[in-house]
């Protein structure tokens, strides 16, 4: 390594990027989305991507969980130039922005900031991929069709991603949610959404999955006794443990975007942004 330093404000283990055109095919590009102007309860999201990457470098290479090193070479682009203020624009960058990593063969890690940036993520990769079912661990179903007469929220957000051309929804870990949010998930049946107690079901969903998957974890799917810092904490969550599972089934699969959103640390060191950072490090060690 030139000069024998590091770059703190680069997630842990994370590559160089030396030529974009020499990037290995089908490596993982991480674009933190500093965006948190929609937040309805707790905001500070924006600081995610940074308490996030400081928290990576607490953890060995090997992960003991997966049995194996981070092999994949991955990389760490920074951060999204967002608008405050604006979540339609700010997700129109992203959406370019993800294109452009597809353009490379690089797949989207996003590191939020809140949860209606996913709608610019998912609009990037459903312009190279047909087919695509979406993955939602929250404890909200983010399915209103409006929130206090907006359309595009972090509390809509699941919304517009299923008007978007996807197959499937599979929610996991849900426990708060209005009547209508209920009726829409049962009147469309590819809409799944799984309690915490139902969490062995929801594996066995995730197993029969045949098209590309994109990702989205919401930290407060979390119980808050692991997340504190979240934009809306929500007792009686799954453990990081139930995660792990989960991951567990994803091995194998075709993963083609990830986002992890809604974690609203606003110190170093601070337990949940700990708890975030060794969630995206789990997932890279899936390849
Ligand atoms: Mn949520």
């Amino acid at each position: 390594m030139l000069l024998n330093t590091y770059e703190p404000w680069k997630f842990a283990f994370s590559k160089e990027i030396v030529n974009l055109d020499e990037i290995q095919k089908d490596s993982w590009g991480i674009i933190g989305v500093p965006f948190d102007s929609t937040s309805s309860y707790h905001t500070g999201s924006r600081l995610g991507p940074i308490t996030i990457r400081e928290a990576s470098f607490g953890f060995e290479n090997f992960n003991s969980v997966f049995k194996k090193n981070i092999n994949s070479p991955f990389y760490d682009f920074g951060d999204l130039n967002t608008i405050p203020g604006n979540c339609l624009k700010t997700c129109e960058i992203l959406e370019e922005t993800v294109n452009e990593l597809n353009f490379y063969n690089i797949k989207p890690l996003i590191i939020g900031g809140e949860h209606s940036i996913t709608y610019g993520s998912i609009k990037g990769v459903l312009n190279s991929y047909d087919n695509l079912t979406v993955i939602h661990l929250d404890a909200h179903m983010d399915l209103k069709d409006d929130f206090i007469d907006e359309k595009f929220s972090h509390a809509t957000v699941l919304r517009r991603v299923h008007e978007l051309d996807i197959d499937e929804l599979i929610q996991i870990g849900i426990r708060s949610f209005s009547k209508e949010e209920e009726n829409y998930s049962i009147s469309n049946n590819n809409i799944s959404s799984f309690s915490v107690e139902n969490i062995k079901n929801s594996l066995d969903k995730i197993n029969k999955i045949k098209t590309p998957i994109y990702l989205t974890i919401d930290l407060d799917v979390l119980d808050p006794s692991f997340a504190p810092n979240v934009s809306n904490p929500t007792p009686c969550g799954i453990s990081p443990n139930d995660t792990e599972l989960i991951f567990k089934e994803l091995v194998g699969k075709n993963l083609v975007g990830f986002d992890l959103v809604e974690n609203s640390s606003n110190k170093l060191g601070d337990i949940t942004a700990i708890t975030s950072s060794k969630i995206i490090y789990d997932f890279l060690t899936l390849f």
